[in-house]
């Protein structure tokens, strides 16, 4: 793996409102894997600022039914009661976001509340990502390219017991690949865990950790 360094001072700038989001790192998660911990590297535990996102989109995406809408923008408004919906016939098996980030990024991390969170009810009727490949891609400072791996959500459930959103799952990338230089990340599912009534399958939210990546001659 390459290390990198990260440009805290500019990530700290867009720090404050982060702040006093339910999102914030230090949260507590069920499956132990505590952002604050030893779990993740102390000086990477901040969350991206939605700035450097470029652009998101799906290969497909459920329509609209009466005010509730299904878009990729749902992945990012902190608000579980909300989510991406592929919009194929079956499952979705093979349908996937990305995300593209305006300069060359330092992902550390990437929390998922993976299914419909909505409620309890309307996330037993959903249905979830089981498996996923994580594919990224990078700049050319960093030698361009991409890189794939396969992620198994091993415990699926309902996460939001209270007004804070907690992620059923953080996947930390240091694991699987290269995490610097990283232009834009895909989540495609492969398997599911099959919804109670509907084949459609949701995610509530992602939140990406980390921040610019250095040597990227692109980077302000
Ligand atoms: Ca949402």
């Amino acid at each position: 793996m390459k290390s990198c360094m990260v440009f805290l001072s500019l990530i700290f700038a867009f720090a404050a409102s982060l702040l006093l989001s339910p999102l914030r790192a230090d949260g507590d998660f069920d499956d132990g894997q505590n952002l604050s911990g030893e779990y993740l590297d102390p000086d990477f535990v901040e969350i991206l600022p939605l700035y450097l996102i470029e652009e998101a989109g799906a290969s497909s995406t459920l329509k609209s039914q009466g005010k509730n809408t299904y878009g990729v923008e749902n992945l990012f408004d902190m608000n579980a009661a909300t989510c991406w919906v592929e919009g194929v016939k079956g499952y979705g098996k093979g349908e996937w976001v990305e995300i593209g980030f305006l300069y060359p990024i330092h992902l550390t991390a990437v929390g998922f509340a993976n299914g419909y969170q909505k409620s309890k009810k309307v996330y037993n009727e959903n249905s979830d990502i089981h498996e996923m490949k994580v594919t990224v891609w990078y700049d050319s400072e960093s030698g361009g390219g991409n890189e794939s791996f396969i992620y198994i959500f091993t415990k699926p459930g309902y996460c939001q017991e209270d007004i804070y959103i907690k992620y059923n799952d953080l996947i930390r990338l240091a694991d699987y690949l290269s995490t610097c230089g990283i232009r834009k990340i895909r989540f495609t599912i492969l398997d599911v865990y099959p919804g109670e009534k509907y084949d459609d399958t949701c995610i509530s939210e992602i939140v990406l950790y980390g921040g610019l990546s250095a040597g990227g001659d692109s980077a302000p």
